[in-house]
């Protein structure tokens, strides 16, 4: 005769086993490795024109704007930022800001590295996506979504306050 008792245990035991390789799997998933913070939206930053800094305000007509956006990679693969969009600018580019014979200068690159396990933050004087030929005014208080496209974690998206 049969312990039905030992068989059930061996039951239980191969179900634990399944559990234990379906959650292991879960874990590998990698489209939560980017991980998007801290965005935000201006207007043309000011060196952009040069010069003595500006003649009061409202001199710039339509304009350009920038946006910033502090992205992670919690990953152990490299990613990068291949290219941005969004509905209120012409033209959308990846910048960054390097200095050229004692002036800031801004340069654009065909994508932002974002190295395993480091992150990549944007800022003033730094990395940014530069919005040519804005087809609105970015007024304080609206709100950008913005389109990130990734070499690997793919489309994305992120809300980005005008300040
Ligand atoms: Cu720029």
């Amino acid at each position: 005769m049969l312990d039905t008792r030992a068989v059930g245990v061996l039951i239980v035991m191969c179900g634990l086993v399944v559990i234990g390789q379906v959650s292991a799997g879960q874990v590998e998933h990698h489209h939560t490795t980017i991980q998007l913070e801290n965005a935000w939206a201006r207007r043309a930053p000011s060196m952009v024109q040069g010069g003595q800094s500006g003649q009061g305000g409202g001199a710039m007509t339509a304009g350009n704007g920038a946006v910033y956006v502090t992205i992670s990679n919690h990953g152990s693969k490299a990613d990068a930022l291949l290219s941005a969009s969004t509905d209120v600018a012409t033209t959308v580019e990846l910048h960054a800001t390097v200095e050229q014979g004692g002036k800031m200068v801004m340069r654009p690159l065909p994508k932002f590295d974002v190295p395993a396990g480091g992150k990549l933050e944007m800022k003033p004087g730094g990395y940014h996506i530069m919005l040519l030929g804005l087809k609105q005014d970015l007024k304080a208080g609206e709100t950008l979504n913005v389109g990130l496209s990734f070499e690997k974690a793919g489309q994305m998206s992120v809300e980005a306050p005008v300040k």
